[in-house]
């Protein structure tokens, strides 16, 4: 198993007097409980579903917090009047898994104006760093480092024709993980010959495969897909074109979910890179540390790994999700 260590991207301290923190430094809600609003992306992977889990287990009533939670449907209008709504609730903090990037700046100066910390979990945004607390990520560039060097490692001295199956358009980790791909394979005898987005979900994976495969057929030889959902979905227009997935078109995705772990022990993928979901724990720590005015760091990013078919025939049984 190959350890990624993410660069803990450090960009000074952050002092709480920038971004404002809500007066009462929590319990809102005069419950005694912290009001937190999650505006979570949706549910289009089994990521996002074991970070949704991890978020809901660590944002308790035990722990002390009082949970508003809100899945957009992938609908980035949608998630922004969410964090509307959370802002008019008067909540003691907010948590938002950004869809896209761009979009974000009305409504977190909104957000800072009314004294409500925002700390963004999983992707980010291009919004200026004065309007959130702190990043609770992933190094997306680097696992798309990762996926592209193993192609390049494996195939790349023999001329070779790839596809991709793209994220969510215009986010973060979409974006990062392409630019870490391209800039590993840059220089190799590895053909592009399409790149499409799949919107994270195994349906839209399996739409867009059939379409490459129409177009392309055998002349494929590698599948990139930037998570594991999109790469589950073309198993299915893989084996409908009688080829045979893991040999016939060789396929390296990113995440490391259980079904994806499982379709690499059984040989239909050929490698994956991690993307660690179980983020909830270090959040909910993060949101307490900002209402209790602590200085925090301006992002936090959680390490990943890589796993061939050994690794996820040997892990399969003891991984969390
Ligand atoms: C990555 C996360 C991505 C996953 C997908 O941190 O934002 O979104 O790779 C999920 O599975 O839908």
């Amino acid at each position: 198993m190959k350890k990624i260590l993410g660069g803990l991207a450090v960009a000074g301290m952050m002092s709480l007097a920038l971004v404002g923190c809500s007066a009462s430094g929590g319990d809102s809600g005069g419950d005694g409980l912290i009001t937190v609003g999650f505006a979570q992306t949706g549910s289009e992977s089994g990521w996002r579903s074991a970070n949704t889990e991890s978020m809901k287990a660590a944002f308790s009533e035990e722990n002390g917090f009082k949970l508003v939670f809100n899945a957009a449907d992938n609908k980035p209008e949608a998630q922004i009047a969410a964090v509307r709504s959370f802002i008019n609730q008067g909540v003691d903090a907010i948590v938002i898994a950004p869809i896209v990037v761009d979009g974000w700046d009305d409504v977190l100066k909104e957000a800072k104006d009314a004294g409500i910390p925002v700390i963004l979990e999983d992707r980010t945004t291009s919004a200026s760093p004065d309007l959130y607390a702190t990043w609770v990520g992933l190094d997306f560039q680097k696992e798309g480092q990762t996926a592209g060097e193993w192609v390049a490692e494996n195939f790349g001295d023999t001329p070779t024709n790839l596809v991709v199956l793209e994220g969510t358009t215009g986010s973060s980790a979409a974006l990062d993980r392409a630019t870490g791909f391209n800039k590993a394979i840059e220089g190799t005898s590895i053909n592009v010959l399409d790149s499409q987005t799949g919107n994270f979900t195994r349906a839209d994976g399996k739409t867009v495969m059939e379409g490459f495969l129409q177009k392309y057929g055998k002349d494929i030889n590698v599948l990139f897909a930037h998570n594991d959902d999109m790469g589950l979905g073309a198993l299915d227009a893989i084996k409908a074109a009688g080829l045979v997935p893991g040999q016939d078109i060789k396929i390296v995705t990113i995440d490391a979910v259980h079904d994806g772990m499982q379709a690499l022990a059984d040989g239909e993928f050929n490698y994956i890179v991690e993307c660690n979901p179980i983020l909830g724990e270090q959040v909910a720590e993060i949101v307490k540390k900002v209402l209790a005015g602590e200085t925090v760091e301006k992002s936090y990013i959680v390490p990943d790994g890589a796993f061939t078919q050994e690794d996820a025939i040997k892990l399969l049984p003891t991984r969390p999700y």
